[in-house]
């Protein structure tokens, strides 16, 4: 298979009328001012494209600006999708309003790679050229561009794009090794056509990893899946594409469902949320106005990849965190779900009077509901960014501070990943309940299994928000671990603390057996006076009941369990096969008729037998239960093909 290395994309930044365009088109020999209208006016409007051969075969990609007021959120669109930026300030006019509003951004992006540009140098005097030199290197220190080499250039007689494009290829080598992994390729829809017998084709910068022809991605949101009939690198056909500009030609779907601010990616912690925890930083001001960062509740626009979307900024008492480096922590509620990953960095602006306020980076798409909530301390929110701005990104520390700050997280599977003081608390619950009735009722000192999980269960719902079958399988999870390690001794389906076996009085546990013993028939004595024949104090009965090892149907008349499950099995089989009879059943059980028929009265209430006229005929829980091995056990040839 025939791919380049992921290419590193600049993204162009500027006043309007810097000489952005014409810079471009004197790098790469591309207009990418490609809109009718735009090269009617001269000026960019829309996003445009153009690409870089270096003598030694790598391409740099280039997204072009507009430099125009009006334009920010298009200018925001082609940043959202770089890797690094080239700054562009004309030596006649030197650094103007957007010159400052568009390294804002950059800033608030947390841009750090990159080039400046002072363009036009041909037009002035060499003291000129200095002077703004001069301003424009005072400027980007001011800003996470800070390290960016200044060029002065001109596109009009090629001085100093030789070193320009020595510079952009160092920053581009530099930046290389961030693009190579990634959990999944992703593309942010930046333009969607119609093409013509071939159906849509959408372009955007690839991020994360390869994509090939083929591949099914999913569209975010929507989580519908796509797959990719064309991969195209700069108008080239390829097998696939590592990263950099691409186009994809999609089949089964309409351009008309496609639009700017879409995701398609094979990542899977890109999800569809409406709802982010993320960390605010506040915009560095360049320009003469002064910002404030925004309020709580004041509604913004949020700028993240190609999409933009209406906000509240939301700061509660539990969000209300200083991180480090100036840094505060908040909610984002956005008007509409996006396509989002932990790590994306945003722009937020103030529609009105436009300014920017704030940069930011999501660390969580899922935010915590209910009772997790309340575990947002300073420690996990720092620890959890700590992790996602981490480069390289390690996806198991990612992962861990998620689950440290949630408690407990449900996994695709179903299963739990509990945070380690969850876990511990549970298992301490399990031990606790366990010891407690060693301690409590010595003589009867085993804890039926469920009991057990139950109350770990219903434990673990008030420490953490976790939905019931979830809490459940965790709470399985936990005991067993418990029984693992040998802090809970487990006999078949009840537990006992360790320590008790020698504690039990012996007497006790003799009379237990005896009584089970005498229960042990399908005609059982009644319950008071084999349990005065057994020497069974009243308590312990009750224990054996709570416990379930045996069945008790009647105030003085109880079976031992497996016994009476014996004799349920029988009349359910029987039923299954023909209607069954008091006198059929008692014969089959070697039983009478005062047994059978509160037997048959048990299963008829719990609805796995009914009575009809010709007799106890299997009931709908039974049916349900039949239904489900039937299917199940359905030998392979019977299937149909
Ligand atoms: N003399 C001279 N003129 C230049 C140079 N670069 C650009 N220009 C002129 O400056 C004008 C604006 O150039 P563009 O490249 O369209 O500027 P831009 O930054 O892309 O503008 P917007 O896209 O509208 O923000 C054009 O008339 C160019 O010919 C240069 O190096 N020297
Ligand atoms: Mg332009």
């Amino acid at each position: 298979m025939n791919v380049d290395p992921p290419s590193v994309v600049f993204g162009t930044a500027g006043h309007i009328d810097h000489g952005k365009t014409t810079l471009l088109r004197a790098l790469t020999g591309i207009d990418a001012d490609r809109l009718p209208e735009e090269r009617r006016r001269g000026m960019t409007i829309d996003v445009g494209y153009a690409h870089l051969m270096l003598s030694d075969g790598r391409v740099l990609d280039f997204v072009d600006v507009p430099g125009h007021d009006r334009l920010v959120g298009n200018m925001l669109v082609g940043a959202g999708e770089i890797d690094a930026a080239l700054v562009v300030v004309a030596a006649d006019d030197g650094p103007r309003a957007q010159t400052f509003e568009h390294l804002e951004l950059l800033d608030a992006l947390g841009i750090r790679d990159g080039v400046a540009a002072v363009t036009k140098v041909d037009a002035v005097s060499p003291q000129r050229v200095s002077d703004v030199h001069a301003e424009v290197t005072a400027l980007l220190r001011r800003t996470t561009l800070t390290s960016a080499p200044v060029i002065s250039v001109s596109s009009v007689d090629g001085a100093g794009l030789d070193e320009l494009r020595t510079r952009l290829s160092e920053v581009a080598e530099r930046v290389a090794p961030r693009l190579a992994s990634g959990a999944g390729g992703r593309l942010a829809i930046d333009r969607v056509f119609a093409v013509r017998g071939r159906g849509a084709v959408v372009t955007g910068s690839l991020r994360g990893g390869m994509v090939r022809t083929g591949d099914v991605l999913r569209l975010v949101p929507g989580d519908r899946d796509v797959r990719i009939r064309e991969v195209q690198v700069r108008g080239v056909t390829v097998d696939a594409s590592t990263g950099g500009r691409t186009a994809f030609n999609l089949a089964s779907i309409a351009a008309a469902d496609l639009h700017r601010g879409l995701v398609l990616t094979a990542d899977p912690s890109v999800v569809a949320s409406s709802r982010l925890l993320v960390a605010l930083r506040p915009a560095v001001t360049l320009g003469s106005s002064v910002v404030s960062e925004p309020a709580a509740d004041e509604s913004v626009r949020v700028h993240i990849g190609t999409e933009s979307v209406d906000a509240i900024v939301v700061r509660g008492p539990r969000e209300a965190i200083e991180l480090g480096d100036g840094q505060t922590l908040a909610i984002l509620r956005l008007d509409r779900p996006i396509a989002v990953a932990p790590g994306d960095r945003f722009v937020v602006r103030r529609p009105s009077p436009a300014a920017t306020l704030a940069g930011g980076i999501v660390l969580d798409t899922a935010p915590p509901r209910g009772v997790s909530r309340r575990r947002l301390t300073e420690t996990r929110a720092e620890r959890l960014r700590a992790a996602i701005a981490r480069e390289p990104r390690e996806p198991a520390l990612v992962d861990a501070a998620l689950v440290e700050t949630h408690g407990a997280v449900v996994r695709p599977s179903g299963s739990v990943a509990l945070a380690p003081d969850v876990r511990q608390t549970a298992e301490e619950h399990a031990i606790e309940l366990v010891a407690g009735r060693a301690r409590t009722d010595p003589d009867s000192p085993a804890v039926p299994l469920a009991t057990v999980r139950t109350a770990v269960a219903q434990r673990l719902r008030r420490l953490v928000t976790l939905p019931q079958v979830a809490a459940d399988a965790a709470a399985r999870d936990v005991v067993d671990a418990v029984v693992h390690d040998g802090r809970v001794v487990r006999d078949g389906d009840q537990v006992r603390d360790p320590s008790v076996e020698s504690v039990v009085a012996p007497a006790t546990a003799t009379a237990i057996e005896r009584l089970l013993g005498l229960l042990r028939t399908p005609t059982p004595p009644g319950l008071e006076s084999a349990a005065r024949a057994a020497g069974c104090p009243p308590d312990a009965i009750r224990r054996l009941e709570t416990d379930r090892r045996i069945v008790r149907l009647e105030d003085d008349l109880a079976w031992e369990a497996s016994t009476y499950r014996d004799l349920a099995r029988t009349a359910l089989d029987m039923a299954a096969r023909a209607p069954l009879t008091p006198a059929a059943y008692r014969d089959a059980t070697g039983s009478s008729r005062r047994y059978v028929m509160v037997i048959l009265e048990d299963l008829d209430r719990r609805g796995l037998l009914t009575r009809t006229d010709a007799g106890h005929v299997l009931g709908p829980k039974a049916r349900a239960r039949v239904g489900q091995r039937a299917t199940s056990e359905q030998p392979a040839e019977r299937m149909p093909s």
